[in-house]
């Protein structure tokens, strides 16, 4: 058992969570990972609408007992999104565990806080960590450049994120992105990290709601298979390298700094991304992999997932390093 003030917080047996992730991040995914002793997190705009969240919340309380969270994201979007309402579906189905990310969580705290319910906050920049700290977050969990989805504007890698974010603040910070294994869970340990999230590698799990196809292709990716898309617009995403994204690269080289979001709408539609994970095809829309995907070479169950990171980890720190101190 590896013991931190993160599982002692959130009342987990293994410091490993669930990425959020919009069209993945399901009650099957959530339950499995939390029956698995991790923090699973359903991902509140998955739902169509608070009433269906309200019901997915439900729905995974019938599948485990163990603690879960939702992950809210706020980011500017095409259409409006009731985020007032979503978060007050989860604070009326009485759950205990909020992950906060995209941007500011300001508007949220109060509610959130005032109903008992601990907030994660995701962010990628130590400065944004600081806020975050400031507004009454208990915890930080740090995105490093090599994640999947908003990397952010600033390029910063975990090795020097994660201990500068440690540094700074006193609330627990969970290292997020590129993690897949469990020598990495000893790194982010060490490097003063309370625990790890990973989204790419619970994609490719057993109990992922996502056709076998891209669980295959993220077996079959290296860690350079994935591409940066929406940095003139500074929305960075890391999305898979596959047909469409490439699309997008080369409208954005040839249009450079003018490009608008209109341009790419055809591309990077929400509807065509969710296809790929319904219907099977890689390559026809985009997708949020990580560069971790380099590492991922199987389909676990996230019980035999998360059961083999916390061994490989403990071998670590009892066996491996220990033996190199003289
Ligand atoms: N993060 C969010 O906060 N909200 C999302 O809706 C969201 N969607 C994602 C969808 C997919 C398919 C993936 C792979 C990631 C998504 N993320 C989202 C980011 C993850 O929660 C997590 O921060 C990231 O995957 C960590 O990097 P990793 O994939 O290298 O582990």
């Amino acid at each position: 058992m590896l013991k931190t003030r993160f599982t002692e917080m959130m009342g987990i047996d293994h410091p490993i969570v669930q990425g959020g992730m919009q069209w993945v991040a399901t009650a099957e995914l959530a339950s499995a990972v939390s029956n698995g002793g991790g923090l699973g997190v359903i991902t509140a705009l998955t739902q169509p609408d608070p009433a269906a969240l309200s019901a997915e919340i439900a729905r995974c309380r019938s599948m485990t007992d163990k603690p879960f969270a939702v992950n809210l994201t706020i980011l500017p979007s095409l259409r409006p999104i009731p985020h007032k309402d979503y978060a007050q579906a989860i604070v009326d189905a009485g759950v205990g565990i909020v992950e906060t990310a995209g941007s500011n969580p300001a508007e949220f705290i109060g509610m959130f806080k005032q109903a008992g319910i601990k907030v994660i906050h995701k962010c990628t920049a130590v400065r944004h960590a600081l806020t975050a700290q400031r507004l009454g977050v208990d915890v930080i969990s740090i995105d490093g450049f090599e994640c999947a989805g908003h990397v952010g504007e600033d390029d910063v890698t975990n090795q020097i994120l994660v201990p500068l974010a440690v540094d700074a603040l006193d609330i627990p910070v969970i290292a997020s992105g590129g993690f897949g294994n469990g020598r990495q869970l000893a790194m982010a340990l060490a490097l003063g990290a309370e625990g790890i999230n990973m989204g790419t590698r619970f994609m490719a799990t057993a109990e992922a709601p996502i056709h076998a196809n891209v669980k295959q292709r993220i077996v079959e990716s290296g860690e350079r298979d994935t591409l940066l898309i929406l940095r003139p617009l500074r929305n960075t995403s890391r999305v898979i390298r596959n047909a469409v994204s490439e699309k997008v690269v080369a409208k954005e080289r040839e249009m450079g700094q003018d490009v608008k979001i209109e341009d790419l709408m055809d591309l990077v539609s929400g509807a065509r991304g969710r296809g790929v994970y319904t219907e099977g095809d890689p390559d026809s829309g985009l997708w949020t992999a990580g560069m971790v995907a380099g590492l991922i070479e199987d389909v676990p169950t996230c019980a035999a997932l998360i059961a083999g990171i916390v061994a490989e980890a403990e071998d670590v720190i009892r066996r491996r390093l220990p033996a190199l101190v003289a």
